[in-house]
């Protein structure tokens, strides 16, 4: 339930932001998950930049199903509704777009350099500091919306203790935590860029940062859901896949599934 539109002193992030993009933050003390608030105010016709926050989530989700802890005040829980003026076969390039913003907000923020594992986990020391689920609507074979959904682990208590070996918050590689207006401020900045150059026809030169910053690139790696392979990842197609070299030779370009990256989060 929606308790009040601003608080947290969102109005500072209001207010720079809507000299650029318009956005327009909600922010709720609690909900099941801001992806469905945010892909609701999607079909009600709200505008892109529309972004739900919450200081908790009852039912934070993952992708596949899985759920996303994100217990109060424990970290950066939000979504972004965005209606990008791209083809549909470009949607798998925004949840790249997505990661590449959170790690150069938090780069630009507190000098601490996240790596990606693909397509859009966000890494430090091998563990998984930030999570994004995006969830594309389609109007017949044209993209209507996205919501981008992420989550920030800021504090340890954001992840429960059993994950201590494959997750990770900013208290633990920084001394001082940056405040989530600052942090919500700087990933929205960098995430309006990212975006601005996939309508501007310049992918290429996301991908590229893209993949300086891609753990997953460079690594032998597997897939598996769906396709099920093992092989040194190349690098990423111009939709946004994984390009696989596997153990015969041949290239394959993994577009969806589970993708374990030797000696990241746990996978030796
Ligand atoms: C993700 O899924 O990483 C996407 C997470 C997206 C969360 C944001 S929060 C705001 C918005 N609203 C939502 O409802 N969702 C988005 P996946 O790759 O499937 O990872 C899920 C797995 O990560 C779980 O099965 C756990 O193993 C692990 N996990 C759960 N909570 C975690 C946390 N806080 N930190 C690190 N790992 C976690």
């Amino acid at each position: 339930m929606l308790q009040s539109p601003v608080t947290l002193n969102m109005l500072n992030v209001m207010q720079r932001k809507e000299r650029t993009m318009n956005a327009v933050i909600h922010h709720v003390r609690e909900t099941g998950s801001t992806n469905e608030l945010c892909t609701q105010a999607g079909k009600n016709g709200a505008p892109s930049w529309t972004v739900y926050t919450a200081d908790c989530q009852t039912a934070g989700r993952g992708r596949l199903g899985r759920s996303w802890s994100s217990p109060a005040g424990t970290g950066l829980w939000f979504s972004v509704l965005l209606r990008p003026d791209l083809p549909a076969s470009s949607a798998g390039l925004i949840p790249l777009a997505a990661a590449l913003a959170v790690a150069d907000g938090i780069l630009t923020l507190t000098g601490l350099r996240c790596g990606i594992k693909w397509p859009n986990d966000v890494i430090v020391n091998r563990k998984k500091v930030c999570g994004i689920l995006c969830e594309s609507r389609f109007s017949g074979e044209a993209l209507d919306f996205v919501t981008v959904g992420i989550g920030l682990n800021l504090y340890r208590g954001a992840y429960p203790a059993e994950l201590n070996e494959r997750a990770t918050s900013l208290e633990e590689c920084l001394s001082a935590v940056p405040g989530r207006e600052s942090l919500l401020d700087g990933i929205l900045a960098s995430l309006e860029s990212g975006i601005g150059l996939l309508e501007g026809k310049r992918e290429r030169e996301l991908l590229e940062r893209y993949e300086k910053q891609c753990v997953t690139v460079g690594s032998r790696i597997r897939v598996s859901g769906g396709m099920e392979m093992t092989g040194i990842a190349e690098g990423i197609g111009a939709e946004g896949s994984l390009l696989v070299r596997s153990e015969d030779g041949t290239l394959r370009a993994v577009a969806c599934g589970d993708v374990s990256v030797r000696g990241v989060m746990g996978y030796v």
